[in-house]
């Protein structure tokens, strides 16, 4: 579809004004929201693809997060629309040393769409962090998002803190992002890890019900 193509195209050259327009357009014109997402998804990989090879540099990144963050904004109430009681509670925070939040929001989006009363306590979350959170605000899932190889560990000392702290066996972990697997989720004792936004919102609701 020419306007899908348009929103990534314009998602890659960060054009967030286009971008947002061209995001309301297309759902005025009643393209499933998860259409759209997968277009700015889709301009996103491609922009992945040329940050690792060194044709693009954290500049030009930044833009492309700026308007992938405002096709997102728009994306939002549509992906979140729910008119149930929250079933459950969830807090969510990108691991301390990351600065990535995109997957993190869009994780946070689908599981608000799902039921889940979701509390976002952000980027560079230092375990600490997590812990004050969870004394604070008692969620039934506590989500941590990792984007870098390099803030893997933090991920491990966040559930470390959690579990000095005795509040272990209160909370069922779940851990994603692009380095995070299966793997990784059972060797750092965390409870579930989802490998993207929809099925952690999914597995989410099942974990709580
Ligand atoms: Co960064 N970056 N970045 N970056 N960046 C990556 C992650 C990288 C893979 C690029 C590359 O080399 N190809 C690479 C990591 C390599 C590695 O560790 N192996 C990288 C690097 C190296 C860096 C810097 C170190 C670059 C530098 O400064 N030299 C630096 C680090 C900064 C820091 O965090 N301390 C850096 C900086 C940045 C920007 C600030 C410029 C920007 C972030 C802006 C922002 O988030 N507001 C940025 C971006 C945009 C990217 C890429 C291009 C896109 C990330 C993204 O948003 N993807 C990325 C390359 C790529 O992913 N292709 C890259 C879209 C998003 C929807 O996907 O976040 O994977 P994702 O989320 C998915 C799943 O992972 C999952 O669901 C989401 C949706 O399906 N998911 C979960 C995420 N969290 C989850 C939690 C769950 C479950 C599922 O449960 C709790």
């Amino acid at each position: 579809m020419e306007i899908l193509k348009a929103i990534s195209e314009n998602l890659q050259s960060g054009s967030a004004p286009k971008v947002r327009e061209l995001t309301m357009e297309a759902l005025n014109l009643g393209i499933d929201a998860r259409d759209v997402l997968s277009a700015l998804m889709e301009g996103m990989g491609v922009i992945g693809v040329k940050f690792k090879n060194n044709e693009v540099y954290v500049p030009e990144v930044l833009l492309v997060a700026r308007a992938m963050h405002a096709g997102l904004d728009i994306l939002k109430p549509v992906l979140s629309e729910t008119g149930a009681k929250p079933i459950g509670k969830a807090l969510i925070g990108t691991v301390a040393g990351d600065l990535h939040d995109i997957g993190k929001n869009m994780v946070k989006y689908m599981m608000v769409g799902t039921g889940i009363d979701v509390i976002d306590i952000g980027i560079d979350v230092p375990p600490e962090e997590f812990v004050n959170a969870v004394k604070e605000h008692k969620p039934d899932i506590v989500c941590m998002s990792a984007l870098l190889t390099t803030t893997l560990p933090a991920v491990r000392k966040s559930i470390e803190a959690l579990e000095k702290a005795g509040l272990r066996s209160e909370i069922i972990i779940m851990i994603g992002g692009a380095p995070v697997t299966a793997a990784f989720a059972k060797e750092v004792g965390a409870d579930m890890y989802a490998p993207d936004s929809a099925s952690a919102a999914e597995k989410a609701r099942e974990a709580i019900l």
